[in-house]
């Protein structure tokens, strides 16, 4: 008997474009219709690690760029190979952030780009990336409790804008925009119709690395 494998589906995007509610959403969805699946987010401020990026990103706690850059790494490592064998024994990952907010961010701050995205190579690469992107970045900030965390400031977002939409542009193969300004319903329906192509075609694909 071959089992297949689950898909990993990575959510990105500038902070309050909708990808908490629209992961969740996801994940009632395909539930519903019988795929088992599970939620994860990045940073995971449980562990150790979590709570030191907790400390930093409620302003708690102040570290030297480069040294948070890789806590935020090794807290995705410290949860891939969990990850991994999950997946390969058939769950689907709906994932909430991931490498490439850890390239966006700290290039904003105007970290080399190659520096920044070397701690990550090796982890699991995604089967799609679903990028929300602001057509109003005012709109966003105008969101409930916005600057709330030490990177909700507009001018910052913009510079980690111009990263996701070269992510975007680089890794068309499997990036896939969506407005985050429409209706919460419109965009749970587009991003739906998207991930049931992905769902097709991953099982039979090996586990490719970042
Ligand atoms: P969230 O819990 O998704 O709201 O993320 C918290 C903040 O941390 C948000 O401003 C995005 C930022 N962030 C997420 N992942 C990383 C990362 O890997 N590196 C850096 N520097 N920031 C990140
Ligand atoms: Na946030
Ligand atoms: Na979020």
């Amino acid at each position: 008997m071959s089992l297949s494998r689950g898909a990993f589906i990575v959510f990105e995007g500038l902070d309050r474009t909708g990808k908490t509610s629209q992961t969740r959403r996801l994940y009632n969805r395909l539930t519903e219709k019988g795929i088992k699946a599970k939620l994860i987010h990045f940073p995971e401020r449980s562990s150790a690690i979590g709570q030191v990026i907790n400390a930093y990103l409620t302003n708690a706690q102040d570290l030297p760029d480069e040294v948070i850059h890789l806590m935020f790494s090794a807290n995705r490592w410290e949860h891939i190979n969990g990850i991994r064998q999950e997946m390969l024994a058939g769950t689907t990952f709906i994932c909430d952030r991931y490498a490439y907010s850890g390239a966006a961010y700290s290039v904003a701050k105007g970290l080399h780009f190659d520096w920044c995205c070397s701690p990550d190579r090796g982890l699991i690469k995604p089967d799609a990336v679903i990028y929300l992107k602001a057509s109003s970045d005012e709109a966003i900030a105008s969101r409930g409790n916005y600057g709330g965390e030490r990177y909700e400031k507009l001018e910052f977002q913009r510079k980690v804008g111009v990263v996701f939409d070269q992510f975007c542009e680089k890794e068309s193969s499997y990036w896939h925009q969506f407005d985050a300004c429409q209706s919460e319903e419109n965009l749970h329906a587009e991003i739906a119709a998207i991930v049931d192509e992905v769902l097709k075609e991953t099982p039979s694909q090996s586990l490719a690395k970042l």
